[in-house]
């Protein structure tokens, strides 16, 4: 049985919390995923198994979601070709400054498309996984119009007063 079109993979259960995110941003796009704990330091065999059989499993596009010493997206994007999305999480200690300095400056000829630090970089990420899949899918491309377009209309003209 072929994959879903999107693996969220990241670095620990603690990452979760941040991209929960993602899946969720995708649940209301209809877009099916996996969402695997895959580390780049504590399971490097299972990381290594899923980055070189993505493609062949039948993934299109992997968003990889760590913190700290992040090297999760950049490790995922040397082992497969598919498009990998990057997403910094924001770290007790730097406040996700380090993930997004060790995801976001890969070297040329690798490509990791790197998002916000935390949830922004979540939704961001699943929105991007969509919008490259809505290239080849009219029905998505219609979906993702009208979250845009729900989103616009669900801003205020005018700002309201709030507390006492
Ligand atoms: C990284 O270390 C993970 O991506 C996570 O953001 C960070 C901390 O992991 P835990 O110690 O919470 O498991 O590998």
């Amino acid at each position: 049985m072929s994959a879903p079109p999107v693996a969220i993979i990241m670095g620990s259960q603690s990452d979760w919390a941040t991209m929960i995110h993602a899946a969720q941003t995708l649940d209301a796009l209809a877009v099916p995923y996996d969402a695997r704990i895959v580390s780049a330091h504590r399971t490097p065999d299972r990381l290594v198994a899923f980055a070189k059989g993505a493609r062949d499993a039948g993934f299109k596009v992997v968003i990889a979601g760590a913190g700290g010493a992040a090297h999760l997206p950049g490790m995922a994007a040397s082992m497969t070709s598919l498009p990998v999305f990057g997403v910094p999480v924001e770290s007790k200690a730097l406040s996700g400054q380090d993930s997004l300095l060790s995801i976001v400056q890969m070297p040329a000829g690798v490509p990791v498309g790197t998002l916000a630090i935390g949830r922004a970089g979540a939704v961001n990420a699943a929105l991007l996984a969509a919008a490259v899949l809505a290239l080849s899918d009219e029905a998505l491309a219609g979906r993702l119009d009208a979250w845009r377009a729900a989103q616009t209309s669900s801003v205020a003209e005018r700002p309201e007063t709030q507390g006492p």
